[in-house]
């Protein structure tokens, strides 16, 4: 097993795929029922373009990507593992000490299939829902950056499908099917998690996805990857790398939505959001709305506060906490509390339970400090323009449909709220369809100009791969 990837092979791969004829079969019977999904459920109208993509070649660190025009449906989808750690223990749990597994454990065949086809099952989700976007892009960049994390997402799902393919038999082949055939948003046969069946009309909403719900990735890919199912961990090391630019996309997208909307505030003197807005950029509420929603159904992904599901998982060596083994604990949390906050007495207040039982919320509240961080940055961007207002993140217990604010109405700043308080307050915290409908007027078609960008965004500081913003990051044909 090497870094460099086999490019010869019909399925490129670091994984000496041609030694395993089975095995091979099998995913090349799945690549082409692959490539119809992607013609029929991926980037609309994209099929003859020429993008500017980056493709991995090496799983080392330095030069894991090469730039070049590529077809969309040419790209080089494929099986890359980091390379094995010589003498690997699990970390955590009941197995602490012991050498990871090569193959599944046969106790913890079904719970490990559970976490790969959940995983595996957002990465065409997201495309699914991103698949109209190419149509009223601002920018080439933008352009090519979505088709960007296109397409390493449907990387993503083959890492997960050739899991399924090898470590799960017939059982495997059968969930790899099955991830091809359910949709986003469908009512009879819908993606497993809730965020994954939410539209994603417009590009704040893309923006505000790549930021919040890509992150969720981030964490989750970072718990998994100290799974001690090795070829589980080291895929996940390997995905981490991709999904920093995903996340970089959001960040960057939502910082130029807000620049340019304090920068046009700013130049008019002007705060009242129907005036920003008459001058064709995005009002801050507007902008602020669109994240509560977007925070709120990512912080669903996480799952309940109180998790069995979770602590399983983690005793027995399945899934860690974030950086598990940069912890310093005893990582089997046989004594451990963690607080992880409830509604009592028409209140929100703390509640400890047991760590084991808690990870769901551990790592929730992990990523909220990371969000919180991000938020900060694009609050620079107002403070700079000299404008009083600030983008928040709502209280965790707001707008959520998993876990124990489930059952109640949290408003913003974190108050008990009755039914009718939550009616009145909700229109004003999350998006409506007149947001909706603004915010798809000003993206009405595309911007194609090479170095030209839509008014409702400023331009980013720099090309991708050093080249130019006037670059042609997409050829049409
Ligand atoms: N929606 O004990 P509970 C990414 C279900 S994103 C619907 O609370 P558990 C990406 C749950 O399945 C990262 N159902 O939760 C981002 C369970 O169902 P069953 C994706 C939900 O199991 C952008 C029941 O409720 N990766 O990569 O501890 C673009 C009770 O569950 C939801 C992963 O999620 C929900 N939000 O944890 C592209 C990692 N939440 O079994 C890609 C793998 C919970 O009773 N998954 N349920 O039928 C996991 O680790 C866990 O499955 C979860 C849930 C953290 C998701």
């Amino acid at each position: 097993m090497t870094g460099s990837v086999n490019y010869g092979d019909r399925i490129p791969n670091n994984v000496d795929l041609g030694r395993d004829r089975v095995l091979q079969r099998a995913l090349e019977h799945w690549q082409p029922q692959y490539i119809g999904w992607w013609y029929d459920m991926g980037p609309a109208e994209s099929r003859g373009y020429d993008v500017y993509l980056r493709t991995a070649i090496s799983v080392e660190p330095e030069g894991w990507a090469v730039f070049d025009y590529v077809k969309m449906p040419d790209y080089r989808w494929g099986i890359f593992l980091a390379p094995p750690e010589a003498d690997r223990a699990i970390n955590f749990g009941v197995n602490k000490g012991r050498q990871v597994w090569s193959e599944v454990p046969g106790e913890y065949r079904s719970p490990l299939r559970r976490l790969i086809v959940t995983q595996g099952d957002t990465e065409p989700a997201s495309v699914e829902q991103q698949r109209m976007l190419g149509m009223s892009c601002p920018s080439l960049y933008d352009l090519r950056n979505i088709y960007q994390v296109n397409v390493e997402e449907g990387r993503h799902l083959w890492a997960m499908v050739y899991l399924l393919h090898r470590y799960f038999g017939r059982d495997g082949r059968e969930e790899a099917e099955a991830l091809l055939e359910r949709r986003s948003g469908d009512e009879d046969n819908p993606r497993i998690l809730g965020a994954f069946n939410e539209p994603t009309p417009d590009w704040l909403a893309f923006y505000m996805f790549t930021f919040f719900t890509d992150r969720d990735g981030k964490f989750q890919l970072a718990s998994l990857a100290e799974s001690g199912f090795d070829p589980l961990a080291r895929t996940c090391r390997f995905m981490l790398t991709e999904e920093a630019h995903h996340m970089f996309v959001g960040e960057t997208g939502v910082g130029r939505i807000v620049q340019r909307t304090a920068d046009v505030m700013a130049e008019h003197k002007i705060e009242n959001p129907d005036q920003v807005r008459d001058l064709g950029v995005i009002d801050l509420p507007t902008i602020q709305r669109y994240l509560n929603f977007h925070y709120s159904v990512t912080l669903d992904l996480f799952g309940s506060e109180v998790s069995s599901n979770a602590a399983t998982f983690f005793t027995n060596g399945l899934k860690g906490r974030y950086h598990e083994t940069a912890i310093q604990d005893d990582h089997v949390l046989a004594e451990a509390m963690y607080d992880v906050g409830d509604v009592a007495g028409g209140n929100v207040a703390s509640k400890d339970v047991p760590a084991l039982s808690a990870l769901n919320a551990r790592l929730r509240d992990d990523y909220i400090g990371e969000v919180q961080a991000g938020v900060d940055r694009w609050n620079r961007h107002i403070e700079h323009a000299g404008l009083p207002y600030r983008l928040t993140l709502p209280h965790k217990g707001f707008h959520r449909a998993i876990g124990y604010f489930a059952d109640h109405h949290i408003s913003p700043e974190g108050r008990v709220l009755t039914d009718d308080e939550w009616e009145r307050g909700s229109r004003a915290w999350l998006p409506s369809e007149r947001d909706y409908a603004f915010v798809q007027s000003l993206m009405s078609g595309r911007v194609v100009e090479p170095g030209k960008f839509a008014n409702w965004i400023a331009p980013p500081r720099t090309g991708i791969n050093r080249q130019p913003l006037d670059f042609q990051y997409v050829r049409f044909n």
